[in-house]
């Protein structure tokens, strides 16, 4: 794809995920007022969609509906953005607690994360068999909500290859190859490209790199027609040995990259268009 015909770029933030902690880096957000605040920013720094985990107020993750609700709220209270709620939790959610969020917030999300595969993640296991991706997909379809496909392994890819080919998924979908977990596919450019030389036609992908490789990966994807995301579920670190002092700065910092190598930041709405969502927002 030429420079020329490429897409404006999407940055997704993901401002906490369910394993980092504010040992990890102070700026950490804990529940629904900190990380609302910090998605927020990211928002007004460029981010188009914010991939959400919530968070107790002492930081235990959480797949609370009213936790989600509440911290949507807030976010929507001052900006507009695509809320991409997460169905992976942590690994130690069950399946239901991991759906809890799908089925009951109203109104429903526009997007959410769908994991394509189990895999090892760090000490434990990210259990994803096909059985649950499906009954997963029914509720994502119940509900009008467009799945994102995390993507950690290559074989996570050729299982979403295999429901295109079976019906399960239908239409042009959005990947996001997240590389280099510790137990799963490693954050290499070859292994990137890989992934994104075996992407079906009329596809999106974006790249979320774990610690360093969120800069170098993220910098390939914008160069190369994908999309980035950067955030402290992912790295906490602004360079070697400095932490990152907000999820803003990590945004900011892919913007003025983009900039440089002729990518414009996608509005919200441009966004959406990209990726064709269709579901328009109610109010939480
Ligand atoms: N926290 C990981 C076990 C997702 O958000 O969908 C899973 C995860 C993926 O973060
Ligand atoms: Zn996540």
């Amino acid at each position: 794809m030429g420079v020329n015909n490429m897409d404006k770029l999407i940055i997704t933030c993901a401002p906490v995920g369910a394993e980092t902690m504010k040992s990890d880096n102070p700026h950490q957000p804990y529940g629904p007022e900190e990380i609302a605040l910090a998605a927020i920013a990211a928002v007004r720094s460029g981010a188009s969609i914010i991939h959400l985990h919530v968070r107790e107020d002492d930081g235990t993750p959480s797949q609370s509906p009213t936790l989600f609700a509440e911290t949507i709220r807030h976010i929507k209270a001052e900006v507009d953005c695509i809320v991409q709620i997460s169905t992976g939790g942590a690994v130690s959610a069950t399946e239901e607690e991991r759906l809890l969020p799908i089925r009951e917030l109203i109104p429903s999300p526009e997007m959410a994360s769908l994991t394509m595969g189990t895999c090892n993640f760090g000490d434990g296991v990210f259990w994803n068999p096909l059985g649950l991706i499906k009954r997963f997909l029914a509720e994502f379809q119940r509900h009008g909500i467009k799945p994102e496909l995390e993507i950690f392994e290559l074989g996570h890819l050729d299982n979403a290859l295999r429901l295109l080919k079976e019906g399960a998924l239908a239409g042009p979908q959005h990947c996001d190859f997240v590389l280099g977990v510790p137990g799963a596919m490693a954050a290499t450019p070859a292994n990137l490209l890989q992934l994104v030389s075996r992407m079906p036609a009329g596809s999106t992908w974006t790249v979320a790199g774990i610690g360093k490789a969120e800069l170098l990966l993220g910098t390939i994807a914008i160069a190369i027609g994908g999309h980035v995301r950067v955030g402290f579920e992912d790295n906490v670190f602004y360079r070697k040995g400095e932490l990152a002092l907000s999820n803003a700065q990590l945004v900011e910092r892919m913007k003025r990259i983009a900039a440089e190598l002729n990518r414009p930041v996608a509005t919200p709405a441009e966004a959406r268009a990209i990726l064709k969502l269709l579901k328009s927002q109610g109010s939480y």
